[in-house]
């Protein structure tokens, strides 16, 4: 095995190869279930974007709690949603997540600390404030991860929840997802600081740029901040570059990103050029690698085929779980 310097441990590389595989994997039997017709849902590809929460999932622990967006199915499943319960609630049947009343953007699954998708652009953030709150009352150690877009970070909450989370030093961490793009805008168009990182300063926060499509880095500044949480020294913002392949919603024909930045970032997908580095340094065999891919699909079909024979929830399911049932 070729030991190189600022790597991770081979362990942990595989670790993160594992999810991003999946990710991977799932996204793309999105995409073709949406297209031919499968199933009809609102879907936001996150194609290109799976280091990020590979990384981050690999330095927490199922106790740990998200937040995440409409974009976040990779973030939930790198984080141990299962599949049969994802699909399920893809295809809005009883057995899924929100037993079929949430769909794509609404997953839940607080077995596995992942608390909320939410539809609202920023709304993560003030959610994980309030998650890490109770977390720091109640002595527990739990981290809580907020992920949002580069667009997010120019909404009030964003804001709001960075101020509040450094003046109580809580154990939270901000993961903006700088795919570049917020739905049809480019960062920079919308965008005041040249980098989201650059407003951790005015909230006396730890912050950092990270290439959020290199494993290793974006694990050891996961790592740092989930330690930093942790040991009660409070909340860190990690902007991790990175680039979404398809357009904000499917159906978008992404014509406003301009052909050579999308060809370029195609070129240097994150996927292929960390497989191709877990085999030349002797991670794991091409063999080894297959296996995982192999197994991610068999377990596709399996969810798939669960969720499309899974009930449709019946009519009193509308109110039940939403309304408070009595008032005391
Ligand atoms: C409060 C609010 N304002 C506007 C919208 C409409 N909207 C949906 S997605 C989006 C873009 C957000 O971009 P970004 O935060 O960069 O996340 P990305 O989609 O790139 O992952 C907007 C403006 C919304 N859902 N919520």
């Amino acid at each position: 095995m070729t030991e190189r310097p600022n790597r991770i441990a081979p362990e942990v590389q595989l670790d993160i190869f594992r999810r991003m595989a999946l990710l991977k994997a799932n996204d793309e039997r999105s995409r073709k279930m949406v297209r031919t017709g499968r199933l009809v849902m609102p879907y936001y590809s996150y194609r290109g974007q799976e280091v990020i929460p590979s990384s981050v999932s690999a330095a927490l622990t199922d106790d740990d709690f998200i937040c995440t967006i409409y974009r976040g199915i990779h973030d939930m499943l790198a984080k141990g949603l299962p599949l049969k319960d994802l699909w399920a609630e893809l295809a809005g049947r009883v057995d899924g997540t929100c037993k079929g009343k949430g769909g794509p953007m609404h997953l839940t699954y607080p077995k596995k600390g992942l608390m909320v998708t939410t539809g609202i652009v920023g709304s993560s953030m003030p959610i994980a404030n309030g998650l890490a709150w109770s977390s720091q009352l109640e002595g527990d150690g739990r981290v809580t991860v907020a992920y949002f877009g580069d667009g997010a970070s120019n909404i009030g909450a964003f804001h709001e929840s960075l101020n509040l989370a450094s003046v109580w030093q809580l154990p939270v961490i901000f993961v903006c997802q700088n795919n570049q793009f917020a739905e049809h805008t480019a960062f920079e168009v919308g965008t005041s600081a040249k980098r989201v990182a650059d407003r951790g300063v005015a909230y006396s926060m730890p912050a950092v740029r990270i290439d959020g499509n290199d494993p290793h880095a974006m694990y050891a500044a996961a790592k740092e901040a989930v330690d930093r949480a942790r040991a009660g020294k409070g909340p860190t913002l990690i902007e991790a570059m990175t680039f979404r392949f398809h357009g904000h919603i499917l159906g978008d024909d992404d014509a406003y990103i301009p052909r050579e930045q999308k060809e370029a970032a195609i070129a240097a997908d994150p996927y292929p050029r960390f497989r191709a580095q877990l085999i030349e340094d002797g991670v794991a065999s091409e063999a080894d690698l297959a296996a995982i891919e192999q197994h991610w699909e068999d377990e596709l079909d399996a969810a798939i085929e669960f969720a499309l024979a899974s009930p449709w929830p019946e009519i009193v399911e509308l109110k039940r779980d939403v309304y408070q049932e009595e008032i005391a």
